[in-house]
């Protein structure tokens, strides 16, 4: 049971509600009822920089944050989520209040035996543009077929570089990226957050990923 099928059920408004991802399983999430038709199940959240996503591979696994404000759901219950290919919808805003987005037509994380490899596919539209799945040049910021790194492992295609380390939060590096939704809060340093329309030092004011099934 995941956001949609709360709105089905007559559940209108955006808020936290309590989700059963899998079999006696439940999680706290965050359901966006408004965007696009609404349904959509809220996996990463941030709204200021009160939490830090330099955070360990354990706690990327296990969730880390507050549903009421910031937070990564884990990469735990990500995969369980996406096992039907769901669309993935990214928004950033902007301190001026404009909000971007992109969709992608299909988004799946395996399981942790394979560190949480990321599949997506298009189609994909929207005002962000693509920074994760066609980024050109010999596709080494291409994220789709990429595992998952953090700053104390590091799964990412260079090797003597350490990109999560580097830039303190955990994602899905190639080589290593173009989009990356976990870095650093303004006034650090937040390198490519969604390169080239959310360049390195545009000031984010609200960031969202959300999934929801076909
Ligand atoms: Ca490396």
């Amino acid at each position: 049971m995941d956001c949609k099928r709360l709105l089905a059920d007559g559940f209108t408004l955006s808020g936290v509600y309590t989700i059963h991802p899998w079999y006696n399983s439940s999680v706290d999430v965050f359901c966006d009822m408004d965007t696009k038709d609404g349904g959509w199940t809220v996996i990463q959240r941030r709204v200021n920089g009160s939490i830090d996503f330099n955070r360990t591979w354990n706690e990327y696994k296990e969730g880390f944050g507050s549903v009421h404000s910031s937070y990564w759901i884990g990469n735990e219950v990500i995969h369980q989520l996406t096992k039907n290919r769901p669309f993935l919808y990214v928004s950033i805003t902007l301190t001026n209040g404009n909000t971007l987005y992109q969709q992608y037509g299909e988004f799946s994380v395996n399981n942790e035996t394979d560190n949480y490899r990321l599949y997506l596919n298009g189609p994909t539209e929207g005002t962000l543009g693509d920074s994760m799945l066609d980024t050109g040049y010999e596709s080494m910021y291409d994220l789709s077929g990429i595992s998952f790194s953090t700053p104390d492992r590091d799964n990412d295609r260079i090797s003597g570089f350490d990109c999560a380390a580097q830039y303190r939060g955990g994602w899905w590096f190639n080589w290593c990226h173009y989009a990356f939704l976990n870095g650093q809060w303004y006034p650090e340093f937040w390198y490519h957050p969604w390169y080239p329309i959310v360049r390195s030092g545009i000031e984010i004011k609200e960031t969202v990923m959300m999934i929801k099934s076909h």
